[in-house]
């Protein structure tokens, strides 16, 4: 008799959201290998695998969002998606009104039922007068409640405020969902 191994598969998520908001520093956070040097951040539009604990590995599918063509290329990256993390910059108000906009609609156009959830990134720069406008954290979390997101995160790549417990959480619905 043969014996067959089956493997279970990792868990997936997407990180999407508009271009500039620090997905990619997320990601590279997460990974460890984030340099606060590095002005150009390449984007991967690529899957990664994340080590939570060093037994449990998610991954982690970085979507470039701009262009024409990559509009059509970025459902491909969906595939096998089971948690959408929708970013928005705190200190850009039009990054926000995309989730509602484009983003939201997208990923129920592809993956219907697929379970979302919603991080304003750059909260470091929550004290700096540069900005016209800073989205509060009361306000982040209404509007990820009121946008049937399941949870309301937030985080700076640049601190690394909140970047563990958000991969922690993460992890943790990606399990439930699995069970
Ligand atoms: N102050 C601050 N800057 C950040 C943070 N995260 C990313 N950035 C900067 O924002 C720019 C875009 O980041 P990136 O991760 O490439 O964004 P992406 O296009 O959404 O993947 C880069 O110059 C980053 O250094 C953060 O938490 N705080
Ligand atoms: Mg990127």
């Amino acid at each position: 008799m043969s014996t067959v191994a089956i493997s279970t598969p990792i868990p997936k998520a997407c990180i999407i959201g508009d271009s500039g908001i620090g997905k990619t520093s997320i990601t590279l956070r997460w990974l460890g290998t984030y340099n606060e040097y590095n002005e150009y951040i390449p984007t991967y539009l690529d899957i990664q695998s994340v080590h939570v604990y060093t037994n449990e590995t998610i991954s982690i599918c970085d979507v470039y969002p701009g262009g024409e063509y990559h509009c059509r290329l970025r459902p491909l990256y969906y595939k096998d998606c089971q948690l959408f993390i929708i970013c928005f910059s705190v200190v850009d108000v039009q990054s926000m009104k995309s989730i509602k906009d484009l983003w939201i609609p997208e990923i129920k156009h592809y993956c219907k039922g697929v379970p979302y959830v919603i991080c304003g990134t750059k909260i470091d720069l929550r004290g700096s007068n540069e900005y016209k406008y800073i989205v509060s954290e009361e306000e982040g979390y209404e509007f990820a409640k009121s946008n049937g997101s399941l949870q309301y995160f937030e985080c700076s790549s640049k601190t690394t405020q909140n970047i563990d417990t958000m991969l922690i959480q993460i992890h943790q619905i990606l399990k439930k969902k699995s069970e």
